[in-house]
């Protein structure tokens, strides 16, 4: 009875040989994307993509285990003019266009989400505010400084009880002689327990939002680490509590009034996000198809399996039409000034795409799917952060929604 078992397994394996040839050269960008992209564009994610395999990619590992993120990362970036790359070089940018933006963003989350926040922070919603609503002096004393990393900034818009409703912010910004005074606490905020620079919004006595630079080394106000993460565990992130901190108008950013400066902001990090979205899907998809292909079970590799190369090619099929639509978005907001609803679309496509890659590669990898040293597992946890913040994937379908019906279904 045993012999005949074996004889029939034997068998079957025989049956089961598989026919391999080699995959096909462009099966990592079947649709030719890189094609699309400028000298120049090639030359800024090569930098990005050295940079973040030669010096991010060997410290993710223990960044994420203790909790730690390494503040000579911005400023490393700042060197290779990653940061803010959009900004002119009058302030010391690199003057380059939207793509080059999301390029970079790629290729930092190839890393690690946290990694990419650091930057997105920095460069979308504290340097962009100030160029876009700053005054020439406010723009002159920090946004060089904090192009070069050697400030860091942070944004401050949630609250503890006003997270996707920031209309409803409880900060408070009261005129006092020649200046305010603000109180309030904001909350889950990236960068805040090491920045240097607050950018901050509040409201005022006659409902409006306005912002306001809060600088460490002149205005009274703490930040708070928030511990106990687990996701974006190499990104810092913290509370800020403002008690009576007083502040002078030319702290005020002054062009700006309205819900629509914070927005703004988010839309330039709403789109980096889409790129960079791409990127961590994009290493759970290779590494999986690697691990696929050397991994044996039944006697052969598991790459050889329907349902193995079904998810596969989800994988590559989402990942190409995720970044297609990232590039298109770059290419039209480096054109025109764009409906917002359509960087929602992309940012909450992306997000849900990679938090889909990202589970069906840790699944390809079984057990070894959860270990810290394939890198996935870490992935997923930051991705459901990333789906999350600068509006959840909820928020983004009603800002579709309103636009494609005109009727809003907040509340
Ligand atoms: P609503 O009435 O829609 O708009 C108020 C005013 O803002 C204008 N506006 C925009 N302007 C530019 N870009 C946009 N995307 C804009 N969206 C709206 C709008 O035209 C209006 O202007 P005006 O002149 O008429 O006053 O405002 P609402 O209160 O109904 O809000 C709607 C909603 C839900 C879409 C909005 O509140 C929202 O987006 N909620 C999500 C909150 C969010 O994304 N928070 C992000 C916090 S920052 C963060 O997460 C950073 S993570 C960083 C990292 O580590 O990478
Ligand atoms: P809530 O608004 O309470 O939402 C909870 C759930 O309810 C979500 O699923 C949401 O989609 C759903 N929901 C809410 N309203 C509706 C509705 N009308 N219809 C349907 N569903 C709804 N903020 C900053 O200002 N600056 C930062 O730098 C920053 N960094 C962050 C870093 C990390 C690690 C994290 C986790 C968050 C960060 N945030 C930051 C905050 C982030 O933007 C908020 O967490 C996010 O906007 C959601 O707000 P909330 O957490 O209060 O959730």
């Amino acid at each position: 009875m045993e012999m005949q078992w074996v004889l029939k397994r034997k068998i079957n394996l025989m049956a089961n040989n598989f026919e391999k040839t080699l995959p096909d050269q462009d099966w990592d960008d079947i649709l030719g994307i890189s094609d699309e992209f400028s000298n120049e564009e090639k030359l800024v994610q090569k930098t990005a993509h050295e940079y973040s395999s030669k010096e991010l990619f060997p410290r993710v590992k223990e960044a994420f285990k203790k909790e730690i993120f390494d503040k000579s990362i911005l400023q490393e970036l700042g060197k290779l003019g990653l940061i803010a790359p959009t900004i002119p070089a009058k302030y010391d940018g690199a003057e380059l266009n939207h793509v080059c933006y999301g390029l970079i963003a790629y290729e930092i989350e190839k890393v690690d989400s946290g990694y990419r926040s650091a930057m997105s922070v920095q460069s979308s919603l504290v340097i962009h505010p100030i160029f876009e609503f700053g005054s020439d002096e406010q723009k002159k004393k920090y946004i060089p400084e904090l192009i070069k990393g050697k400030l860091i900034g942070c944004f401050g818009l949630t609250e503890p009880d006003h997270g996707s409703d920031p209309s409803s912010m409880q900060t408070t910004a009261k005129k006092a002689g020649n200046g305010w005074v603000l109180n309030g606490s904001k909350t889950w905020i990236t960068n805040a327990p090491i920045a240097d620079v607050a950018i901050v919004w509040a409201k005022t006595d006659d409902y409006d939002i306005q912002g306001f630079i809060l600088d460490k080394n002149k205005h009274k106000f703490r930040a708070e680490k928030i511990d106990g993460k687990l996701s974006l565990r190499a990104s810092s992130t913290g509370q800020i509590h403002m008690d009576e901190t007083h502040v002078d108008d030319d702290c005020r950013l002054p062009s700006v009034s309205g819900l629509k400066g914070p927005f703004s902001c988010l839309n330039k990090a709403r789109f980096g996000i889409s790129w960079g979205t791409v990127g961590a899907a994009e290493f759970c998809w290779h590494t999986a198809r690697e691990y696929a292909l050397d991994r044996k079970q039944f006697n052969r590799p598991i790459a050889s399996n329907q349902l193995i190369q079904k998810d596969l090619v989800d994988c590559q099929t989402q990942v190409t039409l995720a970044k297609l639509g990232a590039l298109k978005l770059g290419r039209e907001l480096d054109k025109r000034k764009i409906n917002p609803a359509a960087i929602s679309l992309l940012k909450r496509n992306n997000c849900l795409m990679a938090l889909d890659i990202a589970r069906k590669s840790r699944d390809i990898l079984g057990g070894n799917g959860i270990s810290e040293d394939y890198h996935i597992i870490r992935h997923l946890l930051n991705l459901e952060t990333v789906n999350t913040y600068e509006g959840t994937s909820n928020i983004h379908s009603l800002i579709l929604g309103r636009s494609q019906t005109g009727i809003q279904a907040f509340y």
